[in-house]
């Protein structure tokens, strides 16, 4: 069997995950080959069992390093038990060229069934580094563990010099996201039925690294777990300053993280994406399922760190659930007394990622895109399927094809296939998507970076209303409609998009293939809110 990374009722609780740019800024592209067999086995990550997928026998699954211009091959073997098929996407990555190796299931594969193996292989672009994650995109297996993170370093001699444009002296990775004490399948069937109303079933925990803390006296009578109490983990910083690449892997749930007497610098968001220059806070968020953040701090003032996941999406109350946690981080193996006493206040000051900006456009981008999707998503319970909550992209609902779409004719495609084509010259198209929902979704395109024009929300005030980029409305205003942002919107590879609200998403049709654009929470993702666009 396999050494576990986190053996049940381990006392050891650093969850400090260091990266190592040193060993692959300085080289030459190369090929990196790893080797993983997924199993699934019973950790204990909070104090609560739970049966998990394992990768080489870790949860999370192994850190993938590399830098731009390397070869990845991934050897991925099923060696579960039972018969699961199961795939790995690479969030975040282009996959030029690499259509079939994006690992969605029904649209670029099937599944990788029990006892087989498929190998990834794919060349990570010379233009593409940053904080990207990779998870299984198959079934709801993320939300069991099927996960880990993937860095692609910048190589030095390209002459991009990030430590020390930053100014940082170390590089760790924070894999944060909510957590389930039942298995995906159950978390699902229990929102998958008329009495959930269409509210999503609410976390029981969080993890940052593959470790929480659950107070085991938290737990629900209705809903029993096999619990004990472990101490809270903590992070270690070495002396100097440390860049955070932090990860939302969560299931629902976005979340803001804050160092209260600290200082932080957001400096990248998604995959290595720039943005123009903001001040030091020492709180930031919303981070929503999926999307990525770059910050850096300075190890000396800081003594804790808080995460506290965003409640938009818990109307139902979980009263397991502590949705605000401080994690005690040591500097330099030393635990610093925090100078704030109680009673002392500490002032906030907060930066909100929606406000985020990119890098300046000189001169500004074309209003007018040239070919522009117009798209409404919106989760329905309709009488006819018994009220279970299901998610339309305008009208299609998604189910993974039993034969992945790049396989087939167009003509065999059934009716749960909403895949618009667009022309793949490198022209500029624009995705309109209006969310008809009380509650944002944020949404992940693959093979693809787009620059987020607008994201907005109409007032509650102002009724039910939509943005049709083909009527478009005589004026621009802030609090309707406000003008598309053409000069330095922020580049992404997933966005929220707000409730009763729109977004404008633009992207350079360089990537020839089929790729999927869906909503990232998985409950969403797993009733259908998903749908594909084909470049040709
Ligand atoms: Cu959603």
């Amino acid at each position: 069997m396999f050494e576990l990374h986190q053996k049940p009722g381990s006392s050891s609780r650093d969850i400090t995950i260091k990266l190592h740019p040193e060993n692959h800024n300085r080289r030459a592209a190369t090929t990196i080959v790893h080797y993983w067999n997924i199993t699934k086995g019973y950790i204990s990550p909070d104090g609560v069992h739970k049966k998990v997928y394992l990768i080489n026998g870790q949860f999370p699954g192994p850190i993938v390093e590399a830098r731009s211009g390397d070869k990845l091959i991934m050897v991925v073997s099923n060696q579960l038990e039972k018969e699961e098929g199961i795939s790995i996407h690479w969030h975040g990555l282009h996959m030029k060229g690499a259509n079939d190796m994006d690992g969605v299931v029904g649209v670029t594969q099937k599944a990788i069934p029990s006892g087989e193996d498929f190998t990834y292989e794919f060349d990570i672009s010379g233009k593409q580094a940053g904080t990207f994650w990779y998870h299984s995109h198959s079934e709801l297996q993320r939300s069991d563990g099927l996960y880990g993170g993937l860095v692609v370093h910048y190589p030095l001699i390209e002459g991009t010099r990030e430590a020390e444009e930053y100014g940082y002296d170390e590089e760790q990775l924070l894999l944060v996201g909510d957590w389930y004490h039942y298995t995906a399948e159950e978390v699902q069937a229990s929102y998958l039925t008329f009495r959930s109303s269409g509210h999503e079933p609410v976390p029981d925990s969080l993890l940052i690294n593959g470790r929480g803390k659950f107070n085991c006296s938290m737990a629900i009578r209705s809903r029993p777990v096999d619990c004990h109490d472990v101490q809270q983990p903590s992070l270690r910083l070495e002396a100097g300053r440390t860049r955070l690449r932090v990860v939302n892997v969560g299931a629902l749930a976005g979340f803001n993280i804050s160092i209260p007497g600290g200082e932080m610098n957001l400096i990248q968001i998604d995959g290595g994406n720039r943005i123009d220059p903001v001040p030091s806070v020492n709180s930031i968020g919303v981070l929503y399922p999926g999307e990525r953040m770059d910050i850096v701090l300075s190890s000396n003032s800081i003594t804790n760190l808080t995460v506290s996941l965003d409640s938009e999406n818990f109307v139902f109350q979980n009263q397991a659930l502590t949705s605000v946690q401080t994690f005690p981080v040591t500097s330099s193996g030393t635990i610093v007394e925090s100078p704030s006493k109680q009673g002392e206040l500490t002032v906030i000051t907060e930066f909100d990622l929606a406000t985020a900006r990119g890098q300046i456009f000189s001169p500004p981008m074309e209003e007018h895109a040239n070919q522009t999707v117009l798209i409404y998503n919106h989760l329905e319970m309709l009488a006819h399927f018994d009220h279970i909550p299901m998610g339309f992209m305008n009208r299609t609902n998604w189910v993974p094809q039993e034969e992945p779409l790049i396989h087939l004719p167009r003509s065999e495609w059934d009716e749960h296939q909403f895949v618009p084509q667009i022309k793949g010259n490198s022209e500029w198209v624009d995705i309109v998507v209006n969310n008809r929902d009380d509650k944002g979704h944020p949404f992940h395109l693959h093979g693809y970076d787009f620059y987020v024009l607008t994201r907005h929300a109409f007032p509650r005030r102002a009724g039910y209303r939509t943005y049709n980029p083909f009527d478009p409305p005589a004026v621009w205003d802030e609090v309707l409609y406000p003008r598309p942002n053409v000069v330095n919107p922020p580049l992404k590879d997933t966005a929220q998009i707000p409730r009763r609200g729109y977004v404008i998403l633009r992207i350079k049709t360089d990537n020839i293939g089929i790729w999927l654009f869906h909503c990232l929470v998985l409950w969403h993702q797993g009733t259908g809110m998903a749908m594909a666009f084909e470049v040709i």
